[in-house]
């Protein structure tokens, strides 16, 4: 199966915690973005975060796939305070596909596909830099982008090239 992750940090060696989930997963990844840095969504009261999004071919189950995420989530010391918080590490399944079908679920324990990605600039700019034909909620990524308010996408810029 084949899944699109966002990986995101914004505490302690940001680079270092995202390098270690590139690491985990380099025999399986596609694809893989350059990392962006980005102003902190939903809690704005925090330091910016770094994002970046990598497609994956895994021969697993979608939850295993997020155990395998929380795991390295949990390998960074994440600590969980409050809701869209500080985090060391987030592994957010953003989409699975499947013999060219989206899996989708509205289990909360794995919701697919992730259910505010569709408007995150954080997710959907380092996603058009490598899919950007790919199809989330009835559009391609170019057109969820262009209907991202333009200071959302002014405010991701790239800092290291993948
Ligand atoms: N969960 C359900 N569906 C999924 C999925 N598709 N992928 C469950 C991953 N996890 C999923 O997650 C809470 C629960 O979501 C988990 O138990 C899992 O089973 P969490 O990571 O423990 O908590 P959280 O991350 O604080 O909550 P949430 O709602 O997952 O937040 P998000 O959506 O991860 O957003 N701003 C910028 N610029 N960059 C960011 O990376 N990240 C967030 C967190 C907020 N603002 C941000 C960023
Ligand atoms: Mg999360």
């Amino acid at each position: 199966m084949r899944a699109v992750l966002s990986i995101g940090s914004n505490m302690d060696d940001r680079y270092t915690l995202l390098q270690g989930v590139l690491e985990e997963f380099k025999d399986e990844t596609v694809a893989v973005s350059s990392i962006y840095a980005t102003p902190p969504w939903g809690v704005e009261d925090q330091d910016e975060f770094l994002n970046a999004i990598l497609v994956v071919d895994v021969d697993c189950t979608p939850i295993e796939l997020l155990r395998r995420g929380q795991k390295l989530e949990n390998d960074a010391d994440r600590v969980r305070t409050r809701k869209w918080g500080p985090r060391t590490l987030d592994v957010d399944i953003v989409q699975v596909r499947d013999g060219g079908h989206e899996l989708l679920s509205d289990d909360p324990e794995l919701t697919l596909p992730h259910p505010w990605a569709w408007q995150r600039a954080f997710v959907l700019i380092p996603w058009l830099e490598i899919e950007p034909e790919a199809v989330l909620h009835g559009s391609t990524v170019a057109a969820l982008v262009e209907n991202l308010d333009p200071t959302d996408i002014e405010g991701v810029t790239k800092v290291r090239e993948s």
